[in-house]
């Protein structure tokens, strides 16, 4: 009896602790559409771009333009081909974008009011790259930026890097990230956009060229620092503890100084404020022989600098 109660007590315990976790989804994604944009002219079909995110997942995105359903889609990104045959010409029409989650909730989008223009769009629009400038040189996560506008409307504008299509942004700013570390230092990388109207013609910028240089120093430091010894000096005798100073240089900071004794590295420091101090042990070198002593000095940008090759006595 006692044996059966237990194993009903324990088949509860089990169901219980099943069904136990498992916090329901309520909360409907976001939608937002992205293009057309509010006021739009749109002179021809255009390609509309939808945005919509849940945290639990999502099931389908769908858009209406005057309360009419128009397209859906499972799958991201939610770009649709739209068609304006048979839309109004010169009067304002309204898109709105729902997005369902898995667990059923809906979210609607903010409405945006556009037009279809009268008679087609048959100017392209201008554009060009505004950051970075041509002839500069990058480094990390490059912001690169388009200016594009248009007598009507911009429908996209896409980035291309070495030829190749990098990225697309449909609202201002025109803009991308393009990491660039991994990339080859020094090595020079073409850059330019095209922009395409809402009539969809198209413009491509001039064609800019940037130089790579992902090392962690600021970019375009392309000069070396110096290191000087204030002392010991050259040909002279020294012994016991020598407190070597050397005053290290650059125009932008120095990032690592190293002291070497016959070639081989003896004293290191990080960022080293000038003069460069430092206590050398010559007690452990054999009376009367002669070593010889240089300074290296690196920044940032990896760029090298070497004092003079010195020659001391040890006494
Ligand atoms: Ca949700
Ligand atoms: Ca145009
Ligand atoms: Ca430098």
């Amino acid at each position: 009896m006692f044996k059966y109660i237990f194993s009903v007590i324990s088949v509860l315990f089990l169901l219980n602790s099943c069904a136990l976790p498992e916090i329901e989804d309520v909360i409907p994604p976001v939608a937002a559409i992205i293009y057309p944009y509010e006021g739009a002219v749109i002179s021809s079909n255009v390609d509309v771009e939808i945005q919509a995110y849940d945290t639990g997942g999502m099931s389908k995105v769908w858009y209406y333009v005057d309360g009419k359903k128009i397209d859906e889609s499972t799958t991201a990104p939610y770009n649709f081909a739209f068609s304006i045959a048979g839309l109004d010409k010169k009067v304002e029409h309204v898109m709105m974008a729902a997005a369902e989650d898995k667990n059923g909730n809906i979210g609607y989008s903010a409405p945006v009011t556009f037009v279809v223009a009268e008679t087609a769009d048959i100017i392209p629009p201008q554009v060009a790259i505004v950051n970075p400038v041509g002839g500069q040189v990058v480094e990390g996560i490059v912001n690169i930026v388009a200016h594009a506008e248009d007598e009507r409307s911009i429908q996209k504008v896409f980035f291309y890097i070495d030829g190749q299509v990098a990225d697309s942004a449909s609202a201002y700013p025109y803009s991308m990230n393009w990491n660039t570390s991994g990339i080859s230092d020094s090595t020079s990388h073409t850059i330019f956009a095209k922009a395409i109207d809402g009539g969809n013609n198209e413009s491509i910028s001039p064609v800019i060229t940037v130089t790579v240089y992902p090392r962690s120093g600021p970019a375009g430091d392309n000069t070396a620092p110096t290191a000087l010894f204030l002392y010991p000096i050259n040909a002279s005798i020294v012994t016991g503890t020598v407190q070597v100073s050397v005053d290290v240089q650059d125009n932008v900071a120095v990032h690592t100084a190293e002291f070497y004794v016959d070639g081989a590295l003896t004293q290191s420091a990080t960022e080293p404020a000038a003069p460069w101090s430092f206590n050398w042990n010559t007690t452990t070198k054999a009376d009367s022989s002669q070593h010889s002593l240089y300074v290296k000095v690196y920044d940032a940008a990896g760029n090298v600098g070497t004092s003079g090759l010195m020659t001391v006595t040890v006494q």
